[in-house]
């Protein structure tokens, strides 16, 4: 698998004249190695090299077996590295632009004098994005957890329990059930509260006629997986029912809309033009989704600026909402696989506006 996806990188860096790359984002590390320690990556044309430090030799040379495996003990991690490559013969080397500190470029730098160093960004993000039937086994068991854990937190919803209650119910229940951690913190919005896209969980205690926004996902194996819902404690008064059909009728269309081929501009238009027609194209101020894999938020992404086409086992979210100050919001937010002529939607908890 990980030789696999060393030969996608090098054909990418031969094609860009890059004779290597020093890889430094822990996720992108992971994703070409397996490794999931500190450290960092230089993959050259011939060579595959993982500088670690004492604590993890042991792991990583389990983990890595395509990996020569370079122990570092100086103050600068940069240092070990520097002096492989200029044996190995490099005129130039790429590195993570996106990720790596300007101390540590400017080390780089001073070690690698004679060699060209380049900045790029997002080339292995590029490669993440089409997932292997192994990724999209492990994406789809974290969303079965995390559509479980929405079942279970229905039951605990009641009047007086407080945001930060339900968000350590969920968080709990997904450990409980296979996850090895959350994917990001989770989202638990109620009443007015519901308004912020972004809801911290508060102390806030859950009265009648709240609007509740969850969104949270479960993390496996280093994957992410991630879903939104808005239930309503009692009985739905008519703008919160006229505000949640607008919702989900927007996503509906884009859901219908997506598929391989598409750009993800054009996805996000389907479900903007929707919510703009009927009056509230303010109130949908984020992008429509984003791809999911090791990061919660990574390419492509379902907005305005989404330019590149959409591709067969690409998973990305779709997730319309309708904000509204001082009256409260809805999400609605599944995860999907893009296929040749439409999506797997691997979200299978029901939509139906859920009164308690
Ligand atoms: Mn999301």
């Amino acid at each position: 698998m990980n030789s696999e996806r060393i030969s996608k990188l090098r054909r990418n860096l031969s094609e860009k004249d890059l004779d290597g790359i020093l890889v430094s984002k822990p996720e992108n590390i992971f994703y070409i190695s397996g490794f999931d320690g500190e450290g960092f990556l230089v993959v050259t044309r011939e060579r595959a090299l993982l500088f670690t430090d004492f604590r993890y030799i042991e792991q990583a040379k389990k983990e890595c077996p395509d990996f020569e495996v370079v122990e570092f003990e100086s103050v600068s991690p940069f240092k070990k590295c520097a002096d492989e490559i200029k044996s190995i013969g490099l005129k130039n080397l790429a590195f993570e632009g996106h990720y790596l500190t300007v101390k540590f470029y400017e080390e780089l730098k001073s070690f690698l004098d004679g060699v060209e160093v380049i900045k790029t960004d997002g080339l292995i993000e590029e490669l993440r994005t089409i997932k292997d039937e192994v990724e999209l086994e492990i994406i789809k068991k974290a969303q079965e957890i995390t559509d479980k854990a929405f079942e279970h937190i229905l039951d605990y919803i009641r009047p007086g329990v407080t945001e930060s209650e339900l968000a350590l119910e969920i968080e709990y229940f997904m450990k409980k059930n296979g996850a090895e951690g959350v994917a990001f913190p989770t989202i638990v919005a109620s009443g007015p509260r519901s308004s912020l896209p972004h809801g911290t969980p508060t102390s806030r205690k859950i009265q009648p006629g709240d609007f509740i926004t969850f969104d949270f996902g479960a993390k496996v194996k280093h994957y992410c997986s991630d879903m939104t819902r808005t239930v309503v404690m009692g009985k739905p008064n008519k703008d919160q029912l006229e505000i949640y059909s607008i919702v989900l009728e927007a996503q509906k269309r884009a859901l219908e809309y997506i598929k391989s081929s598409v750009s993800g501009k054009d996805v996000d238009k389907v479900a903007r033009d929707f919510i703009a027609e009927k009056g509230f194209g303010r109130n949908f101020g984020h992008a429509l989704g984003h791809g999911v894999g090791l990061e919660i938020h990574e390419a492509p992404r379902l907005s305005k600026l989404g330019e590149t086409s959409l591709l067969p086992g690409m998973v990305v979210t779709v997730e319309p909402g309708i904000y509204v100050k001082n009256f409260g919001g809805v999400r609605i937010e599944d995860l999907v696989i893009i296929t040749e002529d439409g999506c797997i939607n691997l979200t299978k908890s029901s939509k139906d506006l859920i009164c308690l």
